[in-house]
């Protein structure tokens, strides 16, 4: 029989970290709230739930490190909302969230899941923080709650 390791949607005992950027916060809060609502209706009481707020997507990579590498999470969930309008420099911003939270999971072991929207417009942003979309915080929940469990299976 062919073995399987399939992450379970619960959230089981662990402590899950949540690192938000305060920058459109209009939409960000949303992402909040969607994410400690799928954790909450998937068993997480509020002691296994940390939020941390850091003033931009470019401060998210190193406070979610810091966790990550103190052990006492299964896993980090980085919200935030990088939108084109008016800036010149979207790109150099992605960027920077992007390769450096993707970094952290090779290097901590910890899986530190992107849940940064990175949209042309705000209204693109806003049918992905509750609206016409789905709730991209929801997402990134549901993403945790199985890495962790397949993390605990391939230990
Ligand atoms: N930070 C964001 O989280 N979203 C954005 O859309 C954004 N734009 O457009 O500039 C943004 N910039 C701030 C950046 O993340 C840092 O906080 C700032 O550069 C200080 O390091």
């Amino acid at each position: 029989m062919i073995e399987q390791i399939k992450g379970r949607l619960a959230a089981g005992k662990g402590k899950y970290a949540l690192v938000v950027s305060r920058f459109n916060d209009f939409i960000t809060s949303k992402l909040v709230e969607g994410a400690i609502d799928c954790l909450q209706r998937h068993g997480a009481g509020d002691e296994q739930i940390q939020v941390a707020w850091v003033p931009g997507a470019c401060e998210i990579a190193i406070v979610a490190k810091r966790l990550a590498e103190s052990g006492r999470y299964v896993a980090v969930l980085c919200l935030g909302a990088v939108i084109r309008g008016q800036t010149g420099h979207y790109d150099a911003v992605c960027q920077q969230v992007v390769r450096g939270v993707g970094q952290i999971n090779y290097d901590t072991g910890v899986p530190t899941i992107f849940g940064v929207l990175t949209c042309d417009t705000l209204e693109q942003a806003i049918e992905r923080a509750g609206t016409k979309m789905g709730n991209a915080g929801a997402d990134a929940a549901m993403t945790a709650m199985e890495m962790a469990h397949v993390m605990e299976q391939v230990r």
